[in-house]
């Protein structure tokens, strides 16, 4: 999608800080950070949002899960913990219309969100 500001990250059009990437995902620094460590986890594939995810998705709903969890080691998150979040839709939050997922650690975190 040449229009995604995402998708053009995963095509190396716009600069990130890339933390993890394989075959379907990509794993960059959030540019504005809520967290010490705050990084997205996205499928290379555009899909707009949670709510577009699709029975032959399923596989790759798996993969990203993963990816969350593989990132998350990597980062040395997982003995302190972590919050993964998906935004999804207007009252969500959600302003990138590429589904990703929200990996935030290195606080303590509270809870409701805003
Ligand atoms: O989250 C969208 C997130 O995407 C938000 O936390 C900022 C982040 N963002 C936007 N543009 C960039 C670039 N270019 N690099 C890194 N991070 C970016 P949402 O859940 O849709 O509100």
């Amino acid at each position: 999608m040449d229009n995604c500001i995402f998708c053009q990250i995963v095509a190396g059009k716009i600069p990130s800080e890339k933390v993890y990437e394989d075959d379907d995902l990509f794993a960059f620094k959030d540019i504005h950070p809520a967290a010490p460590t705050h990084v997205l986890v996205i499928p290379k594939k555009h899909i707009p949002s949670l709510m577009e995810l699709k029975e032959e998705d399923e596989r790759l709903a798996g993969k990203i899960l993963l990816g969350v969890q593989k990132v998350a080691r990597k980062l040395g998150l997982q003995e302190k913990g972590f919050r993964v979040v998906n935004n999804m839709g207007e009252e969500g939050g959600q302003t990138v219309y590429h589904i990703h997922f929200h990996l935030l650690g290195g606080r303590h975190l509270t809870w409701p969100p805003g």
